[in-house]
């Protein structure tokens, strides 16, 4: 495929829109890094000429630009740890500190940042219904908050949400401490991020899984392990005062599992294995696959974010969206070295070696199980729910600022693809930050607009709201929307009913897709609904509601 900034560079019209845009932006302002990168990228290009020679060429141009830049430097930093299993019973309290470390990635000794010098941050086995305590202490130079994705808390105030995303918590600055109150009312994978700048936080290393468990729930499997998706980028600053590369989001180059590059997972012949995959990329959508040559091998899928699926499922990849959690069971019968891989990308493998105990399989691993009593209230009002007129109905789109100009010169603002997979609009995405754009949650019934949306909810009330993703919005791709403290039911996509109940806390809407999901309001007081793209929620694509009891 031809690269599309090549065409815009001999494109004369695109000169000219530029020339046009250029006019109109105050070059000396600080919002001019859009420039900044075009100028960077196409040298020859129109109004580059002054810009080069007064901004990114002379040294003094550069620590002008360092100045913005959060602190790359690596010296005295502690070498980064792989993560470790931390078991915590009803009761028991665990501190954890935030710190920054350094890291060999890509050849090339980078600043991350940590949980307990861990990246993945520790795993947190707990049981369900337990209470545990979360002392956490900021030592990151930024400030922090510790949000549990996906778990239903009692009170909202644990959740880290920020007073100024209309939370109730205080923004974590340097050396203070706070403790959250956590409690487990479902059985899953779950996983913890900060709730600020999460664009560069999360990005830099803070993020880990919570095993919650219940005696006898998953199927017997010989292994079950824990595998966080992430890609990783060298070569893209972070800035202090505004996120970059709002448009589609930060994609990384390097891929990781559990923060390796070259994840490798060793099991033994005929064992079956449960992999639970977390994805805490920015904004990479993974594909997930296991190859055997070239062969994608049977997964058994038996869960997603909250609870078991309603019927177990064979499938042979699994598209898995930021945040979003699936639980799959593998069997490896052979002595192979098996690929991880999403579409081209390798990810990782798995070495499966030769044993001589041939083990007897209490359970096929190919039966189906279904769990028809996690949804048989659901099921028996399903029709109900199908009828039900739609609550509230949230638009997609986004708006930016001299962008629309562009836009008639631009046609193909995407692939065509739902699923925008890879950074194809480099150039563009790169210019982009959240000066000049704002991506939108829009309420169809009143138009307000993200953090203005006031929606109001009982406790005990089922919600059916409809998620449509603007065709007609300047750049339309896929968003991964996630609701705090409930949890929902996809109903519908496109019209087409769901057959398999999942409960969940965040579902990709892909480009042009209609989603209705049925959300069941169990926890009361102030929540967050938002895309889980870090760039996008941090450009505005957030919005609150309250459930009362
Ligand atoms: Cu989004």
């Amino acid at each position: 495929m031809m690269n599309r900034d090549k065409i815009m560079e001999w494109n004369p019209m695109h000169n000219m829109m530029m020339n046009k845009w250029a006019m109109k932006m105050d070059m000396w302002n600080e919002e001019d890094d859009a420039m900044k990168e075009h100028c960077k990228m196409m040298p020859n290009m129109a109004w580059c000429e002054k810009y080069k020679s007064a901004h990114s060429v002379s040294p003094k141009g550069r620590e002008v630009e360092q100045k913005w830049e959060f602190d790359i430097s690596v010296e005295w930093l502690p070498e980064a740890k792989p993560s470790e299993v931390v078991k915590l019973k009803d009761g028991d309290s665990y501190e954890m500190t935030a710190y920054a470390v350094k890291q060999e990635v890509g050849n090339r000794v980078v600043k991350r940042l940590s949980y307990n010098w861990m990246i993945p941050g520790p795993l947190l086995q707990v049981e369900k219904w337990a209470k545990i305590k979360i002392k956490l202490t900021n030592k990151l130079w930024i400030e922090t908050t510790l949000h549990s994705h996906g778990l239903r808390l009692d009170d909202s105030k644990f959740d880290g949400l920020p007073t100024d995303m209309w939370g109730e918590q205080k923004p974590m600055k340097d050396w203070e401490s706070f403790t959250y109150e956590l409690d487990f009312p479902d059985t899953g994978v779950f996983w913890y991020h900060p709730h600020i700048r999460e664009d560069y936080t999360q990005e830099m290393g803070l993020y880990g899984n919570f095993n919650v468990t219940e005696e006898n729930y998953w199927n017997k499997v010989d292994r079950d392990e824990f595998l966080i998706l992430d890609d990783f980028s060298l070569d893209d600053p972070f800035y202090k005062g505004k996120i970059n590369k709002t448009l589609m989001g930060r994609f990384g180059n390097i891929m990781m599992i559990n923060n390796e590059e070259n994840y490798k997972l060793e099991v033994n012949q005929y064992d079956t294995v449960r992999l639970n995959l977390t994805n805490v990329a920015n904004t990479r959508t993974f594909d997930f696959g296991i190859y055997k040559n070239w062969k994608k091998v049977d997964l058994k899928l038996v869960g997603w974010d909250i609870w078991k699926i309603e019927k177990e499922v064979m499938i042979n990849s699994q598209i898995i969206a930021p945040a979003e959690r699936y639980i799959v069971e593998v069997r490896f019968d052979q002595s192979w070295e098996y690929v991880i891989k999403s579409r081209d990308r390798k990810l990782g493998k798995i070495i499966v070696k030769d044993t001589w105990i041939r083990k007897k399989q209490k359970e096929f691993w190919s039966d189906l199980k279904e769990s028809p009593e996690e949804y048989s209230f659901i099921r028996k009002n399903f029709q109900k729910f199908l009828d039900q007129k739609v609550d509230k109905k949230l638009r997609l789109t986004i708006w930016m600022k001299w962008m629309w100009e562009m836009r008639r010169w631009m046609p193909m603002w995407n692939d065509g693809d739902e699923i925008e997979w890879e950074d194809n609009m480099a150039m563009m995405n790169k210019m982009s930050n959240s000066n000049m754009m704002e991506w939108k949650l829009v309420d169809e019934e009143t138009k307000k607009e993200n953090m203005d949306i006031d929606w109001k909810f009982k406790k005990g009330q089922f919600v059916k709201v409809e998620i449509y993703n603007d065709p007609n919005s300047m750049h339309p791709m896929q968003h991964p929307i996630h609701f705090h403290g409930q949890r929902f039911l996809v109903l519908s996509r496109d019209w087409k009913v769901e057959k398999n109940l999942q409960w969940k806390d965040v579902s990709l809407v892909k480009n042009w897709e209609r989603v209705e999901i049925l959300i069941e309001m169990t926890n009361p007081w102030i929540w967050m609904s938002h895309c889980h793209i870090a760039e996008h929620l941090q450009s505005g694509m957030m919005m609150t509601f309250i459930v009362e009891e």
